[in-house]
């Protein structure tokens, strides 16, 4: 008889995952983003963000972060999408919520963690963003809601990706 192929689900990643937010903050005509002096993602302009610590919502982190990183306040966030990134070698997924402020108090001031600059909406600096940035800031920019998944070798090559709109999220 032949001997049964039995499938080894321990061969197969058990993924948790990680919980962080990402704001952008928009006005007509131009979006503020950040260039990462330290950590994840360094050397990238980027939306102001971090990790969730226990005891707060998502959106409390996404204002703390935003506030720690720019020295900016808002009273409105629309969250707008989410994202997660699978990367090759890693059981940990980033799950990214991703908010969008059209108004804010204070002035962009550079924290030891970002240094925030304005940016045209038509020089959007994707040669210097993560790569998946390029494919969902345009559905950002247009206020439209998104769900993405991105597989990443490093951090700089795509292998797998889906984005769809949504209506609500
Ligand atoms: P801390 O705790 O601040 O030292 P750090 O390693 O700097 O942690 P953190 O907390 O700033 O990381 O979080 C990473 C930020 O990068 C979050 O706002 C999510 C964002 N991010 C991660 N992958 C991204 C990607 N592929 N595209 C993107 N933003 C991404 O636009």
């Amino acid at each position: 008889m032949p001997r049964e192929r039995v499938h080894c689900n321990s061969l197969r990643p058990m993924f948790t995952s990680k919980l962080l937010t990402l704001v952008l903050v928009v006005q007509p005509g131009r979006v503020l983003l950040g260039m990462k002096k330290r950590g994840f993602g360094i050397g990238r302009w980027n939306g102001f963000g971090g990790k969730v610590q226990p005891g707060e919502t998502i959106e409390e982190a996404a204002r703390r972060e935003l506030q720690e990183e720019s020295a900016l306040t808002v009273d409105t966030l629309d969250k707008i999408g989410n994202i997660k990134f699978e990367f090759v070698g890693e059981t940990e997924l980033m799950d990214v919520h991703i908010f969008r402020a059209d108004s804010f108090n204070g002035e962009p001031t550079e924290s030891d963690e970002m240094r925030p600059q304005w940016f045209d909406w038509e020089s959007i600096p994707y040669d210097q963003m993560w790569p998946d940035d390029r494919m969902w800031f345009p559905l950002m920019l247009q206020k439209k809601k998104f769900l993405g998944y991105f597989k990443f070798q490093g951090h700089g090559v795509i292998l797998n990706q889906q984005l769809e709109e949504v209506d609500e999220i």
